[in-house]
């Protein structure tokens, strides 16, 4: 059998798409917040257009998302129907230190994650907990400039041994930073960062970015120090760059641009800066504030396991002006034109799902733990309430069928496989409620109108025997 008894299926979300209660329990504003639906999210997320505050006139989903903050017991007894062994989702920052930068927590924010994972482990599902997926409250980014500041070390520090103290015994699996390779496409949105104008974005980038590393081997550290048996992950947006051609030149542009993303997993899987990158920093003129103890705690303090999503593979070339290019996980990509897209243009292809895990197993040789995959889609409600998310169950079939092929065939570790949105929520990239890629719909719309009435999909009762036939059933 090749998925062992004690894999951890299950399904992933994060605060921000899906908590909502922005102004509840003492909650402070968080970067997140303040990211509009509409023309102008693209520029706000990357930071073209600052945002600190909300401004009349725009929807900001992240405000409600899907009021997971009123119906998580709901929410988590459908988990448990599925029979979910994990649920992956994500600390608001700014439900613990509402500015981030206070010296005790708040009470109420912590009591809310506790009932979470208590209600969790009624139904025996283990918390696989991200720290931070994007999140910054926006105090950081006003008073310090977010992670440009060093001082962002000592605050996340804090957050973290705050949360290792408080849920010990309650949640084993962390991960550090979601995706934290987004930070160079996407800074605002996925750190809080702005980067002023007279500012060098490469330097900038860069120093931020190894703020980050140093404070997850400090979060990795501090975890193991606390309790020996929690267990720490980085994570990736990960998806192999293919070359689009076999011209040798387009073969080194594919590697390059892997390594741009293997950066971050190479410091902190393996302790040291590749020399790769290292070289790079210098031709770019980044002249980094890097002291004896980052080296060390680095050094020290790898992670546990190598956890990732994957969505599709991508496709690099030289000649890439020329060619069509078609979105994806906030990388945009030349078209493979073998692969077909989803309606929202992201190219889909299992084979590519079951590449990155062997690149990433080969490379790093830790345990792989998928916590984020999925097809996001229109669903249709049909009269009797029922949803044939047929596309959904035919996507997810042969990732998983891929990731299987994965550890039978290639002996890859995996520990478990956490789909993207079990519940429908809030679209990252385009802030929409129509991308859904939930086993449970959401009754709401793109301005956040309708009865949040929870619906079973088709998907849900498939996954449901997925997770019982220990991924022998796929049909
Ligand atoms: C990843 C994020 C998630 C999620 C997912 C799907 O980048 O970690 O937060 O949303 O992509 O993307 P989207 O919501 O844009 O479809």
């Amino acid at each position: 059998m090749p998925f062992p008894k004690n894999f951890l299926w299950g399904g992933a979300t994060a605060a921000n798409q899906c908590e909502g209660g922005y102004d509840q329990g003492g909650r402070g504003l968080a970067n997140v917040d303040l990211i509009p639906h509409g023309l102008l999210r693209s520029d706000v997320m990357s930071g073209k257009r600052v945002m600190l505050d909300f401004e009349d006139g725009f929807n900001y989903p992240a405000k409600k998302a899907i009021n997971m903050y009123d119906h998580f017991k709901e929410d988590i007894a459908l988990f448990g129907e599925m029979g979910f062994k994990t649920y992956r989702l994500s600390i608001a920052w700014s439900r613990i230190y509402p500015n981030g930068d206070e010296l005790e927590p708040n009470e109420e924010g912590i009591k809310f994650y506790e009932n979470i994972f208590k209600e969790c482990k009624m139904y025996g599902i283990e918390p696989l907990v991200t720290i931070t997926h994007f999140d910054c409250p926006v105090h950081l980014t006003k008073v310090y400039g977010g992670w440009k500041n060093r001082e962002m070390i000592t605050f996340y520090k804090r957050l973290v041994t705050t949360l290792f103290t408080r849920y010990k015994g309650l949640v084993k699996y962390w991960l550090t930073f979601n995706e934290i390779n987004m930070i160079m496409h996407m800074p605002f949105m996925a750190a809080g960062l702005l980067i002023d104008e007279d500012e060098d974005r490469n330097q900038v980038l860069y120093q931020a970015s190894h703020y980050q590393l140093v404070a997850s081997a400090e979060a990795t550290k501090i975890a193991h120090e606390i309790d020996p048996e929690n267990l720490v992950g980085c994570m990736l947006a990960a998806g192999q760059f293919y070359p689009l051609t076999s011209n040798p030149e387009d073969v080194f542009e594919a590697h390059c641009k892997n390594r741009d993303n293997f950066f971050f997993i190479d410091v902190q899987s393996r302790g040291a800066y590749p020399s790769y990158a290292i070289y790079e920093m210098d031709r770019l003129g980044v002249k980094l504030d890097f002291t004896k103890e980052d080296e060390e705690v680095l050094k020290n303090n790898t992670v546990d396991f190598i956890s990732f999503s994957y969505y599709s593979s991508r496709v690099a070339s030289i000649d890439s002006s020329n060619q069509t290019k078609v979105s994806g996980n906030i990388f945009k990509s030349i078209k493979n034109p073998y692969l077909k897209a989803s309606e929202w243009g992201w190219q889909i292809d299992p084979l590519g799902f079951r590449y990155t895990m062997n690149v990433l197993y080969e490379r790093y040789q830790k345990p792989l733990f998928v916590v984020e995959n999925g097809l996001g889609a229109n669903d249709i409600v049909n009269e009797d309430d029922s949803i044939i998310d047929d596309y959904r169950i035919d996507y997810l079939r042969k990732h998983i069928s891929a990731m299987k092929d994965a550890i039978e065939i290639d002996g890859v570790s995996i520990l478990g496989y956490t789909s993207w949105g079990c519940i429908d929520l809030v679209s990252a990239s385009t802030g929409e409620m129509s991308k859904r890629y939930g086993y449970i719909y959401v009754d709401l719309d793109n301005q956040g109108n309708g009865s949040e009435k929870r619906i079973k999909k088709k998907s849900f009762d498939w996954y449901k025997q997925v997770i019982a036939s220990s991924g022998e059933n796929l049909d």
